[in-house]
């Protein structure tokens, strides 16, 4: 039962009963909770390698093969100074070398280029050629013969001519008489010599070398020689040989000065 207080107010009691029927619950959106605790600093490196691992891998490889090659390169050129190069081509002056000294010297054109010092190159029977000289040079067979082998051509060094038979003979003389230095009496040299055996004419061939296209007095069976009458006479000391104005040949001194010589390349 209600009563009244002094201040003829209702009291607590007499206040209406709380309304029975549940409170209606918010649905479908949930507020995120709020932290106050910062964001995880990530190390900067640590986030690189976690978005790059796949580029990472491959710089990785491509070095790895970079490296490979290079070191394969390095033991290339070590095996061929010393000789234990990949195996000659069919006529022993392949790319690949072998030989060691021999190998080192031919490779070497495969880097540096051409190197034909200003005179013409000429093409015959797959090969090419120099007649280098003038009427007012004075060369060795010896001062030619490294002359043409600082020489470089299709990537191949040059050397002596040999001449394997008349065409040829006749191809080289025709560019001596033709070359604007020549004079009369002239004469050029070539890569036959007997130096190894007295008597036994060979061809510096590059650095095949040894194959001899004369002995005992007459061409070895086959081979091409095309010594003037009377020669070779081993006149005094006479172990190189040059071709003559003619197109014949004589063996002379290789210390005496010649006009000419004729440097032939393998390419
Ligand atoms: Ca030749
Ligand atoms: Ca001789
Ligand atoms: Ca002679």
């Amino acid at each position: 039962m209600a009563t009244k207080n002094p201040l003829g107010t209702a009291l607590i009691d007499d206040l209406p009963p709380e309304d029975p029927r549940p409170i209606p619950q918010q649905s479908g959106y949930a507020p995120p909770p709020v932290s106050y605790a910062p964001p995880p600093r990530r190390n900067f490196i640590q986030a690189f390698l976690q978005q790059h691992v796949i580029v990472l891998y491959l710089m990785s490889f491509v070095g790895f093969v970079i490296a490979c090659s290079a070191m394969s390169k390095v033991n290339g050129i070590a095996a061929n100074r010393n000789g234990n190069g990949p195996p000659k081509g069919p006529d022993g002056r392949g790319k690949g070398g072998g030989g060691g000294k021999q190998s080192h010297w031919l490779d070497r054109c495969q880097y540096m280029g051409e190197a034909l010092y200003g005179d013409p190159v000429y093409e015959y029977n797959g090969h090419h050629y120099q007649i280098v000289g003038g009427n007012w040079a004075q060369i060795t067979w010896r001062q030619a013969e490294m002359d043409a082998w600082g020489r470089c051509f299709g990537g191949v060094p040059g050397y002596l001519a040999t001449v394997d038979d008349a065409a040829e003979n006749a191809f080289l003389l025709g560019k001596m008489l033709a070359h604007q230095g020549f004079a009369s009496g002239n004469a050029g040299w070539i890569g036959a010599n007997d130096m190894t055996n007295e008597g036994t004419f060979e061809w510096l061939d590059g650095f095949k070398g040894g194959s001899v296209f004369y002995r005992d007095g007459q061409p070895v069976a086959g081979a091409y020689s095309n010594f003037a009458e009377g020669e070779p006479d081993e006149n005094g000391e006479e172990d190189c040989v040059e071709m003559y104005a003619t197109g014949q040949w004589n063996d002379d001194s290789c210390y005496k000065r010649r006009q000419f010589f004729f440097v032939e390349y393998d390419a």
